[in-house]
């Protein structure tokens, strides 16, 4: 059976969970706690594992596979059944761009090394912290705000199914609700993670419900 590396508030390692379960793949979620003071990721047996020291993991019978986008292309291409992106070149490129945009524009400048880093280096209190979080979040949001509104309305990111696009955007939303971000000037984001969140792929996935919720 594949093993997830897994973090219950790890948003990277929540897409991948939402992956497994909308492919139906059983898999066994081993819970690496990377709190910060903790940080299981950094220490072994972890570490010599995964050297990146992020989560998530997938332990697959080829090896470990790391990066949470890699790993969904590795289940997309494996798992033929409800494809995560359309065939068709131009919209394959169109989802791919939303899931970019919240995967290298977003996220990385919101990590919990880099959060700890501006706290620890560059004296940020919890305000700036917030501010900082925030504002990245409220940049990417804007451009798929705005991307979105070219186009037709849609149960889901991009059709009538949950995708690569919606695997991307209900962890994303999670941080930004966790961190208080005012949501208002997102209305399409809003309606598309509220409608993916009704969907038992996503519910399954969803921090709240993970063996490792709130105990850490
Ligand atoms: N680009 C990576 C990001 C993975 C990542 O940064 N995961 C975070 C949790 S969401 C982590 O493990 N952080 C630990 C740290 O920053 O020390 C991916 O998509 O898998």
């Amino acid at each position: 059976m594949l093993k997830l590396y897994d973090y219950w508030r790890s948003s990277a390692a929540y897409r991948v969970r939402i992956g497994l379960n909308l492919k139906g793949v059983d898999y066994e979620s081993v819970p690496i706690n990377i709190m910060p003071g903790t940080d299981e990721q950094m220490r072994e047996p972890y570490r010599s594992l995964n050297p990146q020291m992020r989560v998530p993991a997938l332990e697959t019978e080829q090896g470990l596979l790391t990066q949470s986008l890699a790993i969904l292309v590795w289940l997309d291409q494996t798992y033929r059944n409800h494809p995560f992106v359309p065939a068709d070149p131009w919209e394959s490129a169109q989802v791919r761009a939303f899931a970019l945009t919240i995967a290298c524009d977003i996220h990385p400048l919101n990590n919990t090394s880099v959060l700890t880093r501006i706290k620890l280096e560059f004296s940020a209190d919890d305000d700036h912290v917030g501010e900082w979080y925030r504002h990245w979040i409220k940049l990417g949001f804007n451009a798929l705000e705005h991307q979105g509104e070219q186009r037709a309305q849609t149960k889901y990111v991009f059709g009538g199914e949950p995708g690569l696009a919606d695997i991307m955007l209900v962890p994303q939303m999670a941080n930004a609700r966790r961190f208080n971000t005012d949501l208002s000037p997102f209305p399409r984001l809003v309606k598309w993670d509220e409608e993916a969140r009704k969907h038992p792929a996503f519910i399954k996935a969803a921090p709240e419900n993970q063996k490792d919720a709130q105990k850490t």
